[in-house]
């Protein structure tokens, strides 16, 4: 299977988030790409090869220019005002507010951000540039005829909307992989969303399109981070409506439960006709994770890679969530070698 990655994935490294009351060091770290790729070459699984670069134009076919605009200034902006240290925003637009963009950094940050756990730094920009590259070389392979890829680039996207970020996230690499095979050609695109958090920004950009079919399973937002978004009654709007399929889950899902979602949604991506899936992979969902609450194990997610590969469509694995570093490599691993079983 064709690798992605690129090193420069390291030049996002933030140094800490609030979490629980407390200012803790960012779970979201260049160890997690690093061992996931020593995974890789330790199971001699390739090529890897490194990203092509596309620019922002791509970027912007799902993100508002404005928004890509503000994250290539806020560190500047943000080090002119506060000085060398990672920019956090410390409030936000509450829905009776007024969505004036503020001049001040600070309040940029608040229109832009919807948590305190998503650090901008000198690398950020940069670097979620890079994320969106990893993923759109994997999108054009397939396109191209290749039958799979993996996107193992971070920072991680699919917490980040059309114009916010949020949940480690900035750009959205698999809504961007997404729109791009839409560009190149595929009708019908879906999004499987497999992370243990709901995929709100991929949710959000495809929302009113019937195109692009966004399935997630997640812990039930009514107890878990995004909270806010991933409910089992948002179907879609407009030519959307029907094309957006949420399947929360509580706390202490392990794989009996999760199969069960999972086939329902595997079907719902087959009944669709999609002509290539794009799969955001977080494996936050294992049983060791420390901010997860679900109870996957390793061989499940050799299970879970077979099921994939059931769909027998051109299909992009593109690297979300997974804060158990020393499980890591062996669970991503363990989802491509199923895959390719
Ligand atoms: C890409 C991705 O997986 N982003 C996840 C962002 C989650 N950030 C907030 C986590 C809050 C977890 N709270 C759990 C409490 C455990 N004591
Ligand atoms: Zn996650």
């Amino acid at each position: 299977m064709i690798i992605v990655y690129s090193p420069d994935h390291a030049l996002q490294e933030g140094r800490s988030e609030l979490h629980d009351g407390k200012i803790v060091p960012c779970f979201e770290s260049p160890r997690r790409a690093a061992l996931v790729l020593a995974g890789i070459e330790a199971a001699g699984l390739g090529p890897v090869e490194a990203p092509q670069r596309f620019g922002l134009d791509p970027v912007r076919r799902v993100h508002a220019a404005d928004y890509v605009a503000f994250l290539e200034t806020a560190w500047g902006a943000w080090v002119a005002e506060h000085g060398d240290h990672d920019a956090l925003p410390f409030t936000w637009l509450a829905p009776d507010m007024r969505r004036v963009l503020p001049d001040h950094i600070d309040g940029k940050l608040g229109y832009y951000a919807f948590d305190a756990g998503t650090p901008i730094t000198a690398g950020t920009f940069r670097a979620a540039g890079v994320a969106a590259d990893v993923a759109l070389t994997g999108a054009h392979r397939l396109a191209d005829g290749a039958p799979c890829a993996f996107a193992l680039g971070r920072p991680p996207g699919h917490h980040a909307g059309r114009a916010h970020y949020g949940g480690y996230c900035f750009f959205n690499n698999a809504a961007i992989a997404a729109q791009a095979l839409r560009d190149r050609g595929a009708a019908r695109v879906a999004v499987l969303d497999v992370d243990y958090h709901h995929g709100n920004g991929t949710q959000e950009i495809f929302y009113d399109r019937g195109d692009v079919l966004f399935v997630s399973l997640h812990a039930d937002p009514k107890q878990e981070y995004p909270y806010f978004l991933g409910f089992a009654d948002e179907t879609g709007s407009g030519a959307g409506e029907g094309a957006t399929a949420n399947y929360p889950l509580p706390f202490g899902t392990g794989w009996d439960t999760y199969a069960e979602a999972l086939d329902h949604a595997l079907g719902r991506i087959a009944a669709f006709g999609a002509e290539a899936v794009v799969v955001s992979l977080g494996v936050d969902a294992y049983k060791g994770d420390p901010i997860s609450r679900f109870r996957l194990d390793t061989p499940d997610f050799a299970a879970l890679g077979r099921r994939l590969a059931g769909l027998r469509r051109p299909t992009l694995l593109v690297m979300e969530g997974g804060y158990a570093v020393e499980a890591i490599g062996l669970n991503v691993v363990a989802v491509l070698r199923g895959f390719l079983d």
